[in-house]
Formats: structure tokens, C-alpha cells, sequence
């Protein structure tokens, strides 16, 4: 069972007191009673690994760099069958271990689309599997007599003992599936899809489907304003602790204290604008055991204008920039303060001052000057007319001439040129004069009209 905690807070609060519900009465209701049996039972987990192409198990799936421990997405199914049709370029395992009904010999098939592979262990050791069947190409969904490998030979396995069992397939293109089935004592003379009452799911250490998945805002959230924090709860969780803190490290001093009553809110601290945060919520199921999650973080943001184009300290910049950033978080409007120096910029002189943009962006019309350097700085205006000074920041304008790779002939400016030493040698090939406009381009072809 998986379900949804919602924290949710009013949009004032959210920068002074943040409320986080840490699970909804409702999904407590849910999940209560199901802690009981093993963990796993009648189930088989599946882990699928996409957006890799080609169609041999071990040529394309375990030569990944996330196999085997890192899959997209894993899923515990009620049968040893994965859905036909899931996608292209992508890789399943199925791992559980099986229960036979009774003791004697026992036949296996492995049916997919494309290439598959079946282990399976002399015991409940994953270390102990070997393979005993395969498809080389493809077959169609539990079509279990297309090759002769699809079959295994006999084995021999004792009623209640547990055996790990393990499908993989490799997918490509077109149809997909992965299918593995038995026959033997209590199943049956066919071919049988293996039925989930005979499963019991591999458990990963630690199991991400009992953790804490899926952060909103995302992991690393940058700018954030939502008044919403959610997750995905663990598989069988009654109950949630969440931790918040401004280092990546949690310790149980970070523990948010629960509410009293149904509601089960937890009051966050202070959120500054412009910090980074921490955060992680540990699962607990209705038999106590606890699942730590994995820390997930997220930046307020700033009240200023923040995230430059070009970055601070950039180099090289274009002498007909548009200057971009991201707005603070009330910031209606911004006024612009751009010029060659650092102390006017810094102080707001009106020399210096560009205007009032409705859009966080500005074009000087009239271009700036090379080989030098500039300071800017935008302040917020928010809604009530009040300033928010933003951080000063800097660049430096194209220091050398390059051209575009091909290119035969350059335009010369005179007016511009005569502000300059009449020869500056290019920053790459040391062979060209200064000239304008700038060009950015790659490479630096030799004009040798111009040398
Ligand atoms: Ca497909
Ligand atoms: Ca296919």
C-alpha cells in the first residue's frame, strides 16, 4: 500500500512557521493491520532499470552502471510476471523466494521479450543460483515452447523449503514481457505462471519501497516557495518521523515533535530566505521497525534578486549582453544599477542607474565597452513599494577578437577601435588585431587580409 503524506501551511506562513503534517489520519487507518504476516508474502518484487537500449541481458542490463543497485522504479507484483507492453530500452528483474507445495521434481520456464534469463538457488541463497533456462531471442507473453532453452531440466526441491528464484529480461523494441513458470507436484503437468501464494518478495537491504520516496519539492529544490511538502510513504508505514536541519547531517536533535491530537502536524522552524535545508523522514510500520530515509534537501528562496546571467565574476561576456536573474521572492519590480564602478554601483548613484525593469532582464542599448569590467546590481520593489538591495555583482567584457570557425572577413569599427591600442594580439592565436564588433565564436582562422 502506498499513500501520500501532504504538508500543507498557509502561504504566510511559510518563511516564519512551517507546519508539516506527517500523515493523514486516514492513511494511519489504512496501513494499520498489515505489519502482521512476513513481509513479502505472496509477493515478487521487480526492478526495472530504463532508458537502456540494446536487447542482451548480459551485454546491455548488467553492464549498466545501475545494475544491479541502483534501478529507476521497483514494484512488488502478485505473480512472477511482468506486465507486457511496459516501454522500449529497458531491463526487469524479478526476485522472490519460491515455496513448493510439495516435495519432488519440478520443471521451470522463463517466456519474454527479448533476451531473458532464469536462476534459480539450491537454497534461499541468491549466491547459490544458477541459471537453468534462457530465451536467446524472444518469445510471445507466456509462450513457453519457442525455444528449446526456455525449459529447464528437472529440479528436485522439498515441500516448505525456500529457494530463491530470479528472472531477468532485456528489453529493446516492440513487445516487452517477462514470464517464468513451473510445473511439478500440486501445480499441475503445465506451464503455470508461479502464483504470488507461492512467493514471498526478495528484500533489498535497506528496502526502498518501505522508505520514504519521491520529495516534493524535489531533492536539491532550488527557489523554493511552496507551501505544500510532501512524500510518498513507505510500503506499510503507520507512522512518520521527519527531520529538519541546516547541515546534511540529522541528528535526533533535528527531530520535529509531533502535535497532539489526530492531525499529527509538526512545526518546522524559521525558514530563511536564501538557506539551505535538510530534511528526511523515517518510516515506521505497525511492528515498530523503522526505516530511515534518505536526506533530501532544499533552498528557500532568497527575498533578493539571485542566479545571475552572466554569473558573477564571469569573463569573456559579450558587449551587447542581456542581463538576466531570477527575482526575489516578492520582487514586483527591479531596478538596475550598472556601471564601471564597483563603489557608485554599490552606493545606488543615480549615474549608475539603468532604470526600473518590469521583466527580470536588461539590455543596455547602447552596448558596453570591451576589456572591462563592470559591476550591477538589480534591487527587488515589492508590492508595497519597499526596496530589497541585491548582492552587487561583476563581469568582464571580451578581452580578445575570435572568429567563427570558416569565416573569411571581419568588420572593422573605427569608432570603437579608436578607444583601444591600435593592435591587441588575440587571446588564442596571438596573431590578430583588435576588432569591432566582438565576434564569439570558436577556433581563431588566421584573416590574412587583416594581419
Ligand atoms: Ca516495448
Ligand atoms: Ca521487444
Amino acid at each position: 500500500m502506498v499513500n501520500d503524506c501532504v504538508v500543507k501551511t498557509s502561504r504566510e506562513d511559510i518563511m516564519y512557521k512551517k507546519s508539516v503534517c506527517l500523515a493523514a489520519l486516514l492513511a494511519l487507518t489504512l496501513c494499520v493491520g498489515t505489519g502482521a504476516q512476513e513481509l513479502g508474502k505472496g509477493k515478487v518484487l521487480f526492478e526495472y532499470w530504463d532508458n537502456i537500449s540494446g536487447t542482451s541481458v548480459d551485454g546491455n542490463l548488467r553492464t549498466s552502471a545501475n545494475f544491479p543497485n541502483n534501478p529507476t522504479s521497483s514494484v512488488w507484483l502478485d505473480k512472477f510476471q511482468s506486465p507486457s507492453g511496459r516501454a522500449d530500452n529497458y531491463g526487469v528483474r524479478g526476485r522472490a523466494y519460491i515455496t513448493p507445495p510439495e516435495t519432488g521434481n519440478y520443471t521451470f520456464w522463463v517466456a519474454g521479450d527479448d533476451n531473458c534469463q532464469l536462476w534459480l538457488s539450491t537454497d534461499d541463497n541468491p549466491a547459490n543460483a544458477t541459471m537453468i533456462a534462457q530465451v536467446a531471442s524472444w518469445t510471445g507473453v507466456a509462450e513457453w515452447g519457442k525455444e528449446a532453452g526456455q525449459k529447464s531440466a528437472p529440479q528436485a526441491l522439498v515441500a516448505g523449503q525456500k529457494y530463491y528464484l530470479e528472472g531477468l529480461m532485456k528489453e529493446g523494441g516492440g513487445g516487452d514481457s517477462l514470464d517464468v513458470g513451473w510445473a511439478g507436484p500440486g501445480i499441475g503437468d503445465a506451464a503455470t505462471v508461479i502464483a504470488g501464494k507461492y512467493c514471498t518478495a526478495f528484500l533489498r537491504s535497506p528496502e526502498p519501497l518501505f522508505m520514504a520516496q519521491n520529495p516534493k519539492p524535489a531533492d536539491k529544490a532550488v527557489d523554493v516557495v511552496a507551501s505544500t511538502f510532501e512524500w510518498t510513504a513507505g510500503m506499510n508505514a503507520v507512522n512518520h518521523e521527519v527531520f529538519l536541519g541546516t547541515t546534511p547531517v540529522l541528528t535526533a536533535a533535528d527531530q520535529k515533535p509531533a502535535l497532539p491530537g489526530v492531525a499529527m502536524y509538526y512545526h518546522f522552524d524559521t525558514l530563511e530566505p536564501g538557506k539551505t535545508y535538510y530534511w528526511r523522514v523515517d518510516e515506521i510500520d505497525a511492528a515498530g521497525n523503522k526505516y530511515p530515509g534518505n536526506t533530501w534537501s532544499f533552498t528557500v528562496m532568497p527575498m533578493t534578486a539571485h542566479a545571475p546571467t552572466p554569473a558573477d565574476g564571469a569573463k569573456d561576456v559579450a558587449v551587447k549582453p542581456t542581463l538576466t536573474w531570477t527575482a526575489g521572492q516578492t520582487g514586483m519590480g527591479h531596478v538596475v544599477y550598472l556601471g564601471k564602478d564597483k563603489a557608485a554601483v554599490t552606493a545606488g548613484d543615480p549615474a549608475t542607474l539603468a532604470g526600473t525593469m518590469a521583466d527580470a532582464k536588461f539590455a543596455p542599448a547602447a552596448g558596453l565597452d570591451a576589456f572591462s569590467t563592470y559591476y550591477w546590481r538589480v534591487d527587488e520593489i515589492d508590492m508595497a513599494g519597499a526596496t530589497i538591495a541585491g548582492p552587487v555583482w561583476t563581469f568582464t567584457t571580451v578581452t580578445y577578437a575570435s572568429v567563427l570557425e570558416g569565416q573569411t572577413t571581419l568588420t572593422y569599427n573605427n569608432r570603437n577601435a579608436r578607444r583601444r591600442p591600435p593592435s591587441v594580439p588575440c587571446g588564442v592565436c596571438q596573431n590578430h588585431r583588435f576588432l569591432e564588433p566582438m565576434l564569439i565564436g570558436i577556433g581563431c582562422e588566421p584573416l590574412k587580409s587583416l594581419l
